[in-house]
């Protein structure tokens, strides 16, 4: 099955044509606690294990979309329009083909992104979850988010996590249209949990996680108990943000980041994300934590780390870490997942 035929039964029943001028969508950036690390059907974004994050609150992408009478798309980020040739404009408009009217009508897209650039913040999953939502409000057909999420994942998987706040478990399904494989929020709520971004390095990465994940699951001898880690780390997670229990749910967030950058190394030829100043971050937090300071970290397809703690150890972590980036992800105003 290909990602036409899904859109397609998706949306059998709704409009072809735009209800209004324009569509305008907000979605949140989120982190992994617990890891989507390669695929069973590549074309689909389909997911061997289902994964867990937590959103980034305010932080994200909001992107306005309308119908344009031109010859191509126009893409722009913050108010700056993008290369045509670049990677970024060719995948997007390839994502935007799912949606045209007719094969000879463009869009306009303009994303404004507050998220740092370079800091490994999954900015495409925020991105096409926002493009999603904003199809959504264009069209009029005012989807339910978990239909939104499965058109989402079509763009990039991480992006199925990206249309609630909150804790968010993207579930891997079994079915093979994918159907079954979509976000779903938690109810938790834990307003003293923050984020801490601690960027190392602000490089792009040299190898997608497109790419990385795939090669890992064709040649990584150790991929075949990665399944079994998943699940226990997914149950161990769900319930230490049922209990508030802030040391499990740090151990085991921390725990699933270092198995998947194991994966990574035992991939042929091995994958390597993290640079001296990741590893150095890492001895500073275990050294810390070793004094009693609960602090914990997760890392993701780059070398720059996402610090978990609590607000009442707030201004402790900002003197060792003067840089970071602190994100409340409950702070939202009225939550709602
Ligand atoms: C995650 N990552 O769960 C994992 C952890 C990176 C490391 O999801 O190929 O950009 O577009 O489905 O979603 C990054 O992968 O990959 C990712 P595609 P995506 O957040």
């Amino acid at each position: 099955m290909n990602k036409c035929a899904v859109v397609q039964h998706i949306l059998k029943a709704y409009s072809k044509e735009p209800k209004r001028e324009q569509g305008t969508f907000f979605a949140p950036s989120n982190i992994a606690l617990c890891k989507y690390w390669g695929k069973r059907d590549t074309e689909l974004n389909l997911p061997h294990t289902s994964s867990l994050s937590i959103s980034l609150g305010n932080l994200g992408a909001k992107t306005t979309i309308a119908l344009e009478q031109a010859l191509k798309d126009r893409i722009s980020i913050n108010g700056k329009e993008v290369d045509e040739d670049s990677i970024f404009s060719k995948n997007l408009s390839h994502f935007l083909d799912l949606f045209r009217p007719l094969n000879s009508v463009f869009f306009r897209v303009a994303t404004e992104v507050n998220i740092p650039i370079g800091a490994g913040l999954a900015s495409s999953a925020c991105g096409f979850a926002a493009v999603v939502g904003a199809l959504d409000q264009l069209y009029g057909w005012e989807l339910p988010l978990s239909l939104l999420s499965i058109l989402g994942r079509l763009g990039s998987g991480s992006a199925s996590r990206s249309f609630w706040h909150g804790f968010v478990e993207w579930q891997a399904g079994h079915d093979a249209d994918g159907m079954d494989s979509a976000g779903a929020c938690l109810e938790s709520v834990w307003p003293a949990l923050r984020i801490g971004v601690l960027i190392v390095d602000s490089e792009q990465k040299k190898l997608s996680s497109r790419i990385a994940m795939q090669n890992t699951v064709l040649t990584s001898p150790f991929y075949k108990i990665w399944p079994e880690k998943q699940a226990r780390d997914l149950k161990d997670l769900k319930k230490a943000i049922e209990k508030q229990d802030f040391m499990a749910l740090g151990e085991t967030t921390e725990s699933n980041a270092l198995a998947m950058h194991a994966l990574m190394l035992t991939t042929s030829p091995p994958i390597l994300y993290s640079q001296a100043s990741t590893l150095e971050a890492i001895d500073k937090i275990w050294h810390y934590r070793q004094l009693g300071l609960p602090l914990y970290f997760t890392q993701d397809a780059g070398p720059n780390l996402k610090l978990l703690f609590l607000e009442k150890d707030e201004e402790a972590i900002i003197k060792i870490f003067p840089k970071l980036i602190v994100v409340s992800p409950f702070n939202i105003g009225a939550f709602q997942c």
